[in-house]
């Protein structure tokens, strides 16, 4: 798979927590998703041991690579390796970037996330592929997050990284996103001369009580936001 033309348009980061997923089956939620126009599907998974991650990071593969989409692991580079996708997802408190680099190759997909202007210098000094920008909202899928940064924290983010030089650089919002925000944050929240390359939920597509439309339709509000008045 090309890295250089990942569509970061509609991000999924999977929750197979009761609360969010219910009692349906994640693989048949992320195919929906998948199907409906979701571009990236990250694995996160804080309870399962490494076994049960590892097989359900090679069932999501397997869905994933039929729709050419990449798989991405939270966390777990070694996890990453043993399914043998497109790359990882790192906080500020995992591995460091460097040597996820040196483990996975220039190749593989890392992603960072940033919630300040320090954070996302020194990913994108690291090389990191894109920078998942938040907490934009506080959700009640991630209540330990550390920082709130609002659209105006994330509209920061992206003119320090043009300011710097960084363009290449891809980004995501996530933190509180549905259908209903997504047009008016992504909006309020780009630089003049740097936008976002998507939008990462969990909640708005993997407790939507049709994933699939869900995905069309917040790829349909990503593609197609309106000129600002
Ligand atoms: N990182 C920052 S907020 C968050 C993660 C994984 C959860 C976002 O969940 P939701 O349901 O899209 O608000
Ligand atoms: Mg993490």
């Amino acid at each position: 798979m090309d890295t250089n033309t990942i569509n970061y348009a509609v991000y999924l980061v999977t929750d197979n927590t009761p609360a969010i997923l219910g009692s349906r089956d994640l693989c048949e939620v992320v195919e929906a998703s998948v199907r409906g126009g979701t571009t990236i599907v990250q694995l996160r998974d804080k309870t399962s041991d490494t076994g049960a991650m590892i097989e359900m990071g090679k069932k999501l593969h397997a869905i994933t690579r039929k729709y050419k989409v990449p798989l991405l692991i939270n966390d777990r580079i070694d996890v990453a390796l043993a399914v043998g996708c497109e790359g990882v997802h790192i906080g500020q408190d995992d591995m460091e970037l460097s040597a996820a680099r040196k483990l996975l190759g220039p190749d593989a997909i890392i992603g960072v996330t940033v919630s300040t202007i320090e954070e996302a210098m020194v990913a994108c000094k690291g090389g990191a592929d894109y920078l998942g920008i938040g907490t934009v909202y506080a959700t009640p899928t991630k209540t330990n997050t550390k920082n709130i940064i609002g659209a105006a924290g994330v509209r920061d983010i992206l003119q320090a990284m043009a300011d710097a030089g960084y363009d290449h650089v891809k980004t995501v919002c996530i933190g509180g996103l549905n259908a209903e925000n997504l047009q008016r944050i992504v909006y309020q929240s780009e630089a003049p001369s740097k936008k976002l390359d998507g939008v990462a939920v969990v909640s708005a597509l993997v407790a939507a009580p049709d994933p699939e439309a869900a995905a069309r339709n917040l790829s349909q509000l990503f593609n197609s936001l309106p000129p600002f008045v």
